[in-house]
């Protein structure tokens, strides 16, 4: 903390689930914040903050934010009644003590957290639930499974060159990701890298934001991606622009084997492209190196999406832009820094489900089945795939607790909500997984109203299970926040980070100790220092939209929103999801430019506002998630599994936008 021109100024640090992950500085006067910017005391930080920076602020201050432990009489009803958080942590306890004796097992408490906020003592909520026993939990993500199985299986770890190595790369390609809107303060190095030269060229089926910035773009079918890249290393092999070193790379002669054989023909009509536009781009990246590929997790939420990754690493690997300045394959760093995470703890009991199959896992489980449900950090009755089935397991729960700063969908079909502190209330440290720094969030303000932090509420709860009933949770209850982040933080590890201590964060963010170029000298992290080479299956044709379907539904990550998080700006929000279609597709389908219709497949039907969208292929319909008070778009996806996910996160990754839809004006029913 230091003054300002009469201001406290604190350090926060962006805790969502981003890439950017941005340090920020709060301005308080007169106990109140009145404004945020970038924290720009870190070499290469920005000192602006995106889009979504407005609300974060709004969000403190906000009249609809929870303020107050509340119960709901009936669940969905709206009834709320304010209770003090002694009763709350009370009908909470003697519910888990009920459970715990009527089936002999701590197995019906069921943790779906995620998101919301990924500080080291947020993981205080995992913590109070491993500290009971065995209980049930989600693993998984939605975001990027398949993509760090992926790199995992190529590289031995998942890496990521700083985004200053952009700067000299000839080619970037932007491979289903739109950072103009999801990592903005990405965007100078690439426009500073165009200026010095670089070309860059975006792949995606939406004409993004991004790819308006972009010197090429290809337009390509959703999810066929694995057979551009086929096609393009075919190319780049009958021109002899592929390396060979065995004693770098393994599997190369079997990947090639295999693409030689392939029916080009047949992979030109899959990905939708006139063949002159695949050689184009092959010939861009045999005269240009390095390359830069930047995949994003758009990418990888198809049915193979883990094999896509792994193809563009072997396209980057095998043409030699691995392992040198400016080049490589960037999706995400997991390596960083290994956290002890002593407060999250461990049960190896801990029975885990899927959380991209969140509703089906726990409707599946009997023995004992789950039920009482806690979510914190998110909120599934909005983000979570098969939607009509979990709002049917819902009704099996005999009490739902949500902890969180507003009355989302989730909380209003809640009985007890539990409001949170914002990350301007409570102290936490936080780094992410793409940006290499490490930051603090120091309280600015008290908490509002009543409003406390996910620690303090495992701390209470803890205490009062021991109260009620000794030796129910061995959580730490008697250790501060302080004491508790020496723990994240231990001696070895801040001394590989050259700190001291976590302390140091209040002066400055940290960088992790990270390489500059990931792989240099082609090492790789699998015992026989090698690159691998995925195989090639037989068959690789993505899900395409049929007769009954024949729209793919996108619905990506919108520009002014994290995911679901639009709590401050519902009201300018329209009422249903506004789904955007190519004119004659709408044509065809009897719709009107900005009038009502129905979305509908074998999940389900939502009511939708249409919008025509020029640059759109026909057989298209995005929908950014989070742009409607309704929500609803999930009602539509079937969470399909991706291949890969299960050996970093434990559950495959999920295929969100291999959905296909049907649409109709409303009140038609043909
Ligand atoms: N403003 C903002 N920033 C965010 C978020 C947010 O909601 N809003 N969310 C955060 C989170 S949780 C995440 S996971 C990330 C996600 O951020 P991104 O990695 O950018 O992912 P998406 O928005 O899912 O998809 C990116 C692009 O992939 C394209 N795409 C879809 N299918 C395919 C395909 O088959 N092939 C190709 N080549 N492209 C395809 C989509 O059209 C989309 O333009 O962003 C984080 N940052
Ligand atoms: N159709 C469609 N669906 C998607 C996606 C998509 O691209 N399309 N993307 C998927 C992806 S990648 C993701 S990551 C998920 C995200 O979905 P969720 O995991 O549900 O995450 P969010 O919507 O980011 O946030 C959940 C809640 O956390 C709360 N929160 C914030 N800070 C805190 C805190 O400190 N404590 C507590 N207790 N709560 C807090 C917020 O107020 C918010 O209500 O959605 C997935 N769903
Ligand atoms: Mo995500």
């Amino acid at each position: 903390m230091f003054h300002e021109d009469n201001y406290q100024v604190t350090r926060h640090i962006c805790p969502r689930n981003c890439y950017d992950s941005c340090p920020m500085l709060a301005y308080t006067r007169g106990g109140k914040i009145e404004k945020i910017t970038g924290d720009s005391s870190l070499p290469g930080a920005s000192g602006r903050l995106c889009a979504k920076g407005e609300q974060i602020l709004a969000q403190v201050y906000h009249p609809r934010r929870l303020l107050y432990p509340m119960r709901q009489k009936q669940r969905g009803s709206g009834r709320w009644q304010r209770i003090s958080w002694q009763e709350a942590i009370d009908i909470i306890a003697q519910k888990i003590l009920e459970l715990k004796k009527r089936y002999g097992s701590t197995l019906p408490l069921c943790l779906n957290k995620y998101s919301g906020n990924f500080g080291l003592l947020h993981y205080a909520t995992e913590g109070m639930f491993n500290a009971l026993g065995a209980t049930t939990q989600v693993s998984g993500t939605p975001c990027f499974s398949s993509g760090l199985d992926a790199q995992l299986l190529d590289f031995g770890g998942n890496r990521t060159a700083p985004i200053r190595q952009l700067l000299k790369a000839r080619l970037i390609i932007l491979w289903g990701v739109n950072p103009a809107w999801t990592s903005i303060h990405t965007m100078p190095a690439i426009y500073s890298a165009r200026q010095q030269g670089a070309k860059v060229v975006v792949i995606d089926p939406v004409y993004t934001e991004t790819a308006h910035k972009a010197d090429y773009y290809i337009q390509l079918r959703p999810g066929s991606d694995t057979a551009l890249v086929t096609l393009l290393l075919q190319i780049l092999d009958r021109r002899g622009a592929l390396h060979f070193d065995e004693k770098k790379i393994s599997g190369q002669q079997e990947l090639l084997t295999a693409v030689r054989k392939v029916n080009s023909a047949k992979l030109c009509h899959a990905i939708d492209q006139p063949p002159a536009a695949v050689e184009f781009l092959a010939g861009l990246i045999a005269a240009n190196s390095p390359m830069h590929i930047w995949c994003g997790f758009g990418l990888q939420r198809h049915i193979h999406g883990g094999l896509t990754i792994r193809l563009i690493d072997a396209l980057s690997m095998l043409t030699g832009n691995i392992g040198i300045p400016s080049g490589g394959v960037n999706f995400a760093d997991m390596g960083m820094a290994k956290f002890p995470h002593a407060l999250r703890g461990h049960h190896p009991g801990t029975r885990f489900i899927n959380i991209n199959n969140f509703a089906h896992e726990l409707h599946s489980l009997t023995d004992p089945p789950v039920k009482m449900l806690w979510t914190a950090c998110r909120d599934p009755l909005r983000q979570d795939m098969a939607l009509s089935d979990l709002q049917k397991v819902w009704q099996d729960l005999e009490l739902v607790v949500t902890a969180d700063k507003f009355l989302t969908k989730t909380a209003q079909m809640s009985d007890i909500v539990l409001p949170v502190t914002t990350e301007f209330e409570s102290l936490d440290v936080f780094g992410g997984y793409f940006r290499h720094h490490l930051g603090i969030n120091e309280p600015a303000i008290p908490p509002r109203g009543e409003a406390r932090s996910d620690l303090d509420i495992a701390r209470h709860l803890s205490v009062w299970l021991n109260e009620l009933a000794p030796g129910t949770s061995t959580f730490p209850t008697q250790q501060n926040d302080e004491e508790l982040l020496d723990k994240e933080l231990p001696p070895e590890l801040c001394r590989q980070m050259n700190i001291d201590s976590w302390q140091d964060l209040y002066n400055q963010p940290v960088l992790f100790p990270h390489a500059q170029i990931p792989w240099e000298n082609n090492t790789f992290d699998h015992p026989d220092g090698k690159f691998h080479c995925c195989r090639l299956p037989d068959n690789i044709q993505s899900l395409l939209p049929g007769d009954a379907y024949p729209f793919h539904l996108i619905t990506p990550h919108a520009q002014d929103f994290i995911n679901g998080q639009n709590h401050t700006k519902a009201d300018r929000l329209p009422e249903y999801p506004v789904v955007y279609i190519h004119p004659e597709a709408a044509a065809r389908r009897g719709l009107t430019h900005n009038h009502p219709a129905i979305m509908e497949n074998e999940q389900g039907a939502l009511q939708v506002i249409v919008k025509f969208r020029q640059d759109l292929a026909p057989d298209i319909i995005i929908s950014p998630q989070g742009t409607s008070r309704q929500g609803g778009l999930n009602i539509l996806s079937t969470g399909l599994p991706t291949d890969l996910g299960r050996l970093y996160t434990g559950a495959p990754g999920v295929a969100i936008y291999d959905t296909f839809v049907d649409i109709r004006a409303l009140g038609r029913a043909d």
